[in-house]
């Protein structure tokens, strides 16, 4: 297991975190702020203003560092990463910031000499929830490792004016509501005007020759300014604080007389429509990709804003454009910023003059493409007829690296016997059958192709990405996934950290696999006491948010069994809330059974469009309503829909939960990261041999976790020989069958209701279509997992070992140790020290 060595952490610390923090300081400028900021005294003024008084006065000991940071990266000129993304799935910065600034102690006793509870006021900050699950979350948790570890990097993304809707469920149903973030004001975000961009859409290209060569221009475009905000990202306890920036767009001309005069009064209009529309809302789909032009502008917008800039801070220290990949890499995450490959092929050729050669070399020297899903209906294709209209220019430079590949092809299998040239070229083109492939473009101009954990990388090249692993060996590795523990632990679970580092030293917070440590106190009569304790309390802390948010009663002293993630087919909450049908159907049969209460626990948002995943949030809702109503069943099930999962009720859920549901079709999870959280904080998991639950397992021993269900290769087999039957399941499974019947008799709604769930385990017109994800076929390993739950929950202290080996067994799982990896293999950059 990869220790990461944090020597130069210690060495780092500086400025404003060295000094002693300065309570009265601090105190005197949080009254400043809500003077100046609302003319109020702390009596008058309201949450949200002192939320705003206290972050700004935070943001003021951020900033020195932050001059600082950037200062000495001015200074030593160090190779930098860009990671680009579509999402950013932050959460609260507030708490996020003391913790890393070593002052969260001391601000909450400042505030409360002041009479506030630092709770209350981190509860008035909105999420900045630019992001819709996994994938804006690990960009996040990476940003926050980058710069803990001291690493010169840049987060590149879009300013949503709309970030991720927020669900409310009303009769059940999922309702999304506009999250409207950003309207008291963000105090941690800072605009920059003076580093705008302008971005061109549309028009058509012109060709100039001159002296032997073409020159290519594109005219008669709308263009559109983009404008960043920079957030900081704070280091913990080194003093470095990076750069998350975020575009915003605007306008490049308002209405002017002038434009009017000449005409152009249509034009200006146009720009001012496109520039609103541009970074109005994230679009809420997760592994779907519904191909809409304004989100291929999105994309364009962000990824030309941020290549200007990268070139144009390169140029400001070097002269020599040729050399740009010797500073500077671009991680693309998942295939959504892979327009930066033209883009930069596009500004090397056309604004710096390079021949092609030139800039396909520094290009495919720059750019890396992280893979985030092997499902296949979330791949990028943007059709020729749309791609073109919109980035004519961009247009041209991919049917050059397409028509260049398609000859590297020919020449790499002409002569080879056995295989098909045509075959190749249909499967492996950038351009074919009229669309544009944004993975095979990620691929071809990419230095580095990772998956996501071990599982995941193998599948792609051995099974999705298999003809560019032929071709491309050297290109693809393995970068398994991480957490943030700053955030799931130490700022989540405050009582469980503290009670880690009482055992084993404050280590782990930037050094995780020191959590190993605590394996002594697995069977420690004490320490298993004192860790079920704080379990316990942090289940009473989210009951009392349960009853506050939904209104439902539950028993902290039950089993927490917790499935939070996106609701997706391929994620199973199905099973979860059939098998909870299936337990109801024998607690009532068998009044006298043993039986260990137990609270299951869903949180997900649907992506609006969605059928079947809207519906089982309907389901689960209907479900609930019928057993948590029923007086018979004396509470020992409860059923809850947590409203509005998102990333600042994620920590208060993960710290309570005993039971981690990670039970995904197997090879459809590229690795899970809700399941890193969970065993960080001692929940045991419940899962597929799928993802990085493979790797949980191989940490913490099979023994510590219950896994079930098919294999990924018996999965693939089936699939490959068009699915299996689930009627031969149906028709010979009395407690499966009566569970389905369930769905359309009116036990839990009326008959029509719930019928396309039925239909998608049952389909009769054909087999292929019925079941895809296996549910019925894993039905029976999942209920013998369950019950082997029980049982283990029963024996208190084996059920405390287990848990305190997970803790102790998840050194691996850091976002430190990913980004190390990323570091060395991939990026190769140095720490930067600050003095
Ligand atoms: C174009 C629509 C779209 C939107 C989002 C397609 C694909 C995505 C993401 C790739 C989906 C996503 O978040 N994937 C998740 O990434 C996590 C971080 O690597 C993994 O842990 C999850 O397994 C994976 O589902």
């Amino acid at each position: 297991m990869a220790s990461v060595t944090t020597t130069s952490t210690a060495t780092a610390k500086t400025s404003l975190t060295n000094l002693k923090f300065d309570k009265e300081l601090f105190k005197r400028s949080v009254l400043y702020n809500v003077k100046t900021l609302y003319r109020k005294t702390l009596e008058e003024a309201s949450a949200q203003q002192i939320f705003q008084a206290v972050s700004y006065a935070i943001k003021d000991q951020i900033v020195e560092n932050w001059m600082e940071t950037q200062k000495a990266y001015e200074k030593e000129d160090p190779k930098m990463v860009y990671y680009m993304s579509m999402e950013f799935l932050m959460g609260r910065a507030l708490g996020n910031n003391m913790i890393n600034l070593q002052a969260y102690d001391d601000v909450k006793d400042a505030l409360e000499e002041l009479g506030l509870d630092l709770n209350v006021v981190e509860d008035q900050e909105p999420d900045a929830a630019l992001g819709n699950g996994g994938l804006g979350r690990l960009a996040a948790c990476f940003l926050d490792s980058l710069a803990t570890l001291g690493y010169p990097a840049y987060g590149c993304g879009i300013r949503y004016r709309y970030g991720m809707f927020k669900q409310e469920i009303r009769d059940g149903y999922q309702v999304e509501v506009p999250d409207n973030w950003l309207v008291d004001g963000n105090p941690f975000e800072l605009r920059r005007p003076e580093y705008a961009k302008t971005v061109k859409f549309g028009g058509y290209v012109t060709v100039r020759h001159e002296n032997g060569r073409n020159f290519f221009s594109q005219e008669g475009y709308q263009s559109v300014k983009a404008i960043p905000f920079d957030m900081p990202i704070v280091g913990y306890g080194n003093g470095i604080v990076n750069t998350l920036r975020i575009w915003d767009a605007e306008a490049v001309e308002c209405f002017s007389l002038d434009s009017f005069d000449k005409g152009d009064y249509q034009k200006a209009v146009e720009q001012q429509n496109l520039a609103r529309n541009i970074v109005e809302v994230l679009y809420p789909n997760d592994n779907h990709y519904a191909g809409k032009e304004l989100r291929l502008k999105q994309q364009y917008f962000f990824i030309s804003a941020s290549v200007q800039e990268a070139v144009a801070k390169y140029m400001r220290k070097h002269d020599d454009i040729r050399k740009f990949h010797e500073k500077v890499t671009f991680q693309l995450n998942d295939t959504h910023p892979t327009v930066a490959v033209p883009e930069l092929m596009r500004i090397l050729m056309d604004e710096y003059y390079l021949t092609w050669d030139e800039a396909w070399d520094v290009t495919t020297k720059t750019c890396a493409y992280t893979n985030h899903t092997i499902m296949a209906e979330a791949l990028e294709k943007w059709p020729i007829e749309l791609f073109s209209r919109l980035l004519p220019r961009i247009y041209q430079i991919v049917e050059e690296i397409n028509r260049r590949f398609i000859l590297d092809i020919q020449e790499k299998y002409n002569n080879v016997p056995g295989v098909n040239v045509q075959d190749k070229i249909r499967k492996m083109a950038i351009i074919y059958d009229g669309q544009v492939k944004m993975a095979h473009m990620a691929i071809v101009a990419g230095y580095s192709v990772n998956g996501v954990a071990q599982l995941h990388t193998e599948i792609l090249k051995k099974q999705e990405l298999r003809d560019f692993y032929e071709m491309f060996p050297e290109r693809f590795n393995n970068k398994t996934n991480g957490i943030t523990q700053r955030r799931f632990l130490l700022h989540g679970n405050p009582l469980l950290a503290k009670w880690v580092t009482d055992h084993v030293g404050s280590e782990w917070i930037t050094d995780l696999p020191q959590i190993g440590r605590l394996k002594i106190y697995a069977d420690d009569a004490k320490a298993q006491q004192e860790f079920m304790n704080i379990k316990y309390q942090n289940k009473v802390r989210l009951a009392k948010y349960i009853l506050e948010h939904n209104g439902v009663e539950v028993d902290p002293r039950s089993i927490f069994d917790v499935q939070v993630k996106r609701l997706h087919e391929y994620k199973r909450q199905l099973l979860n809330i059939l098998h909870v049908m299936y337990l109801y159907n024998e607690l009532k049969e068998h009044p006298e059974m043993e039986f260990y209460p137990r609270t299951f626990i869903f949180g997900a948002k649907a992506a609006a469009g969605y059928r079947n995943a809207k519906l089982t949030i309907k389901l689960i809702n209907s479900v609930a309503d019928v057993i948590n109503n029923d007086p018979s069943i004396n509470g020992k099930i409860k059923v809850v829909f947590i409203e509005n999962y998102n990333v600042s009720n994620a920590e208060i859920i993960f710290a309570a939960a005993d039971v981690s549901e990670q039970i995904s079709t197997a090879s459809k999870e590229a690795s899970g990261t809700g399941n890193m959280k969970f065993m960080l904080n001692g929940a045991l998991t419940l899962g597929t041999m799928d993802g990085a639950n493979v790797e949980i397992v191989e940490e913490v021993g099979e023994e510590n976790a219950f896994i079930f269900g098919l294999s990924s290769d018996e999965v693939i087999n089936y699939e490959n020989h068009g699915g299996y039957n689930p009627m031969e399941i149906f028709n010979n499974d009395q407690d499966i069958r009566k569970v389905l019947m369930q769905l359309i008799n009116g036990t839990y709604s009326h008959t029509e209701l719930f019928r396309p769930l039925y239909n998608s385990l049952l389909n009769t017109q054909s087999t292929s279509k019925a079941d895809t994800y296996f549910i019925l076929k894993d039905f029976k390993s999942y209920a013998e997992a369950q019950k082997k739950v029980e049982q283990a929950y029963k024996n208190e202290a084996g059920w405390a070992r287990s848990a305190i080996l997970n803790v102790a067994s998840c050194g691996k799982f850091t976002s430190d140790r990913t980004i190390q990896q990323y570091v060395d293999e991939i990026w190769h950059l140095d720490k930067v020290v600050l003095k």
